[in-house]
């Protein structure tokens, strides 16, 4: 039996990142699918919130349904590259995790519910949004184009203004430079994302050289390269 159970979706989403680490810190890892893309796992019954990713380290016995604290979990429990040296460390580490954690369910995730053609009320267990109220599919990527230039445009001068090394905190990658990459490559390659592309003229992030460049580095790693393999150009979002 493997280490951990970890439920998530046949998608890039929330759940390539954690494949990732766990690819990076050598932890052996079930991954089962979860409704409605797959039958390992019911969200809506075996969450305790009702979300994925979910994950169960039968070593331990010790559930959670949260993906940065499965993340925060695992670097700690499994130490390994990706584990911070100290407190400070951790904490800019976990502040660029939360940029990328609201980007994503800011952007990313409302684009999800443009992409799958769903707008009914509570047809997710975490949110009440229509992103297709006031104004239709139109309006929708509009606002949402606005709001990724806007996230992106601070993170990028952020970042510009640090000249700080190849990664997020400095010459070594952490696991908030995993997360940006896999939101970036999810908004580059994805089929589902070709409407934001479109939508900023096919290079969503043409003014962000600090961004890509971190991208690209994180994008050489071995172990980034095999937890991937083909998901970008195959998964819809
Ligand atoms: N803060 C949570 C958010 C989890 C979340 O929203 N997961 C989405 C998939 S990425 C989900 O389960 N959506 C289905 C639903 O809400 O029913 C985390 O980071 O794990």
């Amino acid at each position: 039996m493997s280490n951990i159970d970890l439920a998530y979706l046949p998608v890039v989403g929330r759940g390539l990142q954690i494949k990732i680490i766990c690819e990076m810190h050598n932890i052996d890892f079930n991954y089962m699918l979860s409704n409605p893309m797959g039958e390992d796992f019911d969200k809506d019954s075996q969450a305790p919130f009702g979300t994925i990713p979910w994950m169960k380290d039968n070593n331990s016995g010790i559930e959670l349904n949260d993906s940065m604290a499965i993340v925060l979990y695992l670097v700690s429990k499994y130490p390994g590259p990706l584990t911070p040296q100290n407190a400070d460390e951790a904490a800019i580490i976990n502040m660029y995790w939360a940029w990328a954690q609201d980007y994503y369910s800011f952007v990313l995730s409302p684009f999800h519910d443009i992409i799958t053609g769903h707008n009914e009320p509570f047809w997710r267990n975490l949110r009440l949004t229509d992103t297709l109220a006031d104004g239709g599919k139109e309006t929708g990527v509009s606002n949402l184009t606005k709001l990724h230039n806007s996230r992106i445009g601070f993170l990028e001068k952020h970042l510009s203004s640090k000249q700080n090394g190849s990664f997020l905190t400095g010459s070594k990658c952490s696991y908030a430079d995993i997360f940006l990459y896999t939101c970036v490559r999810t908004v580059q390659e994805t089929a589902g994302f070709g409407i934001l592309r479109e939508s900023c003229g096919g290079e969503p992030f043409k003014d962000c050289p600090t961004i890509l460049r971190i991208c690209n580095e994180v994008g050489k790693m071995d172990a980034v390269i095999k937890a991937s393999g083909d998901i970008f150009e195959k998964a819809p979002i």
